[in-house]
């Protein structure tokens, strides 16, 4: 049995920046009603994988378990593209990004039973450095990407919680097989339906298996700074939804890759 993650949230912003700098998260309990939670779910069983998307369409019987992914669910539906900016979350992502941050990437995930664990990674190092001088407290390195994860159950062990390694940013490296960082082990995130957590990319953690008979429904935004390149598939032939483009806001216009000229342009 997997210790539980303490999770502490914080309502000032700048305590939130502290535990991601710290932590490598931050902990927001109650985001989503449970209205949007069932709404979520229901578009996320109604959309079909797009294979030109590079969404996943992992059934029981092709590839053991149930993974099905949608990527750029923003330009799918209009639940999704309301997901770009939900507040509480979005300051958070503007405090450590800037504020011309943008997303490079938004997916809905169903993992179904039999997923296995995940081994425990960093999803991006942006370089790496010697322990001793991330250490020193002179250095910081930026948080350059980062992923807000919904979650759309409530979390148990059996389900498959994401498991954090709290402070293992600090190693400046990523994890070689390693379930612990400095004598901290992995631990889950149990949590509600409607519960979010925003963790930057250098983090150490992973998904783990889902070991019920209950599919499990995540929802990931990635939030980066404007310089890191957005990835939406299929690339050179990804296309904006009209209808869509023209419902949303100015924030989530500049989200989606709506910026003012600059360097490079
Ligand atoms: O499934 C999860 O909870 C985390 C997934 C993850 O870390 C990843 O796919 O990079
Ligand atoms: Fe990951």
């Amino acid at each position: 049995m997997t210790d539980a993650l303490t999770l502490h949230s914080y309502s000032a912003l700048d305590s939130q920046v502290e535990a991601i700098k710290r932590d490598g998260f931050a902990f927001f309990p109650g985001i989503l009603s449970a209205e949007t939670i069932v709404a979520l779910r229901g578009c996320m069983d109604r959309l079909q994988p797009i294979a030109e998307n590079y969404d996943w369409n992992g059934t029981p019987e092709n590839t053991g378990f149930l993974n099905k992914a949608i990527n750029s669910t923003f330009n799918r539906d209009a639940l999704f593209l309301n997901c770009l900016d939900i507040p509480g979350v979005i300051e958070l992502a503007e405090a450590i990004h800037g504020s011309d941050c943008h997303i490079i990437q938004m997916t809905a995930w169903m993992t179904g039973p039999g997923r296995p664990d995940q081994e425990i990674h960093a999803d991006w190092l942006p370089f790496p450095l010697p322990e001793d001088v991330v250490a020193d407290p002179r250095v910081e390195v930026p948080i350059f990407i980062s992923t807000a994860h919904y979650y759309l159950d409530d979390i148990y062990e059996e389900l498959g919680p994401t498991q954090f390694i709290p402070g293992s940013h600090r190693s400046g490296r990523k994890p070689n097989q390693e379930l612990e960082w400095n004598g901290v082990p992995a631990q889950n995130v149990i949590c509600r339906a409607g519960d979010a957590l925003l963790f930057r990319s250098d983090v150490w953690h992973r998904g783990t298996a889902n070991r019920s008979n209950q599919t499990r429904y995540l929802l990931q935004v990635h939030y980066a700074n404007r310089w890191i390149a957005q990835r939406f598939a299929p690339y050179l032939h990804f296309c904006f939804d009209p209808t869509l483009l023209a419902q949303a806001t100015p924030r989530q216009r500049r989200l989606m890759g709506e910026h003012p000229t600059g360097s490079y342009t």
